[in-house]
């Protein structure tokens, strides 16, 4: 999870502005994400898997029943899920200068590592990680779905907020799910979005389905003002 401790302001205090710069992403102008398909390819996909699982008993699960008041970046998400610090392989796939070249090239910016990265584990009916944008040092989130147990567009996936880039939660929140969309990610593919603007959550698991995914962190080298959001930075989990 790219998300803090911290939380922030109220939405009387709400000023944001998508930074110079970024605005003129094309990734950020056709919505502020982008699905692919071959990013990341087997065996390496395969390799990931296997660090995933091989790391996954070594932590317990983690539950945060109510979201904090957070209308920008980071904020404290309800969630329940299992998350792990990636180990070797996930550093290496997500820090190489080939995949920070493609990132530069796929968000229109160039792009640097901003941490270690993590495997989450939607596992139990009712996982989730409720509607938040990436803290501070997450300009741009990398997610591979790894393993995708039962897929179905109308539970346990990614959904996004491209209409509310510059809207606070709460405002988001009112407007409900269908002020939103599915970014189905299917087993294999990468999404990549600007996660620290575009407000996101993964809806609760049906029962049977699993979800396994690879989350990377990247800052934009741009300046990006820490004014125009309403929380300081924080660790990936
Ligand atoms: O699992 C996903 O698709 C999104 C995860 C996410 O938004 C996060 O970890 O901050
Ligand atoms: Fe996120």
């Amino acid at each position: 999870m790219l998300i803090t401790s911290h939380s922030s302001s109220a939405v009387g205090e709400w000023n944001f502005d998508v930074p110079k710069g970024l605005s003129e992403s094309p990734l950020l102008r056709s919505g502020g994400y982008r699905a692919i398909s071959r990013l990341i390819e087997e065996p390496t996909l395969s390799g990931l898997l296997a660090e995933a699982e091989a790391v996954r008993p070594s932590g317990g699960r983690s539950i945060v029943k109510e979201s904090g008041g957070a209308e920008g970046r980071g904020g404290k998400p309800a969630h329940a899920l299992r998350s792990r610090p990636g180990r070797d392989l996930h550093w290496r796939v997500h820090g190489c200068s080939d995949m920070v070249a493609a990132l530069g090239r796929i968000c229109g910016v160039e792009v640097a590592p901003g941490g270690g990265g993590t495997y989450s584990y939607y596992e139990n009916p009712g996982d989730f990680l409720a509607l938040h944008r990436d803290v501070i040092k997450c300009d741009v989130a990398v997610i591979t779905c790894l393993s995708l147990r039962v897929p179905d567009i109308s539970a346990g996936g990614l959904h996004v907020y491209p209409e509310y880039i510059q809207e606070p939660l709460s405002r988001v929140r009112a407007a409900g799910r269908d002020g939103g969309r599915a970014a189905p990610l299917a087993q294999g593919e990468t999404i990549v979005l600007f996660g620290g603007i575009l407000p996101h959550e993964v809806i609760p698991m049906a029962e049977g389905q699993e979800r396994i995914v690879s989350v990377m962190c990247y800052r934009a080298l741009i300046p990006v003002s820490e004014d125009s959001s309403s929380s300081n930075g924080a660790i990936p989990a």
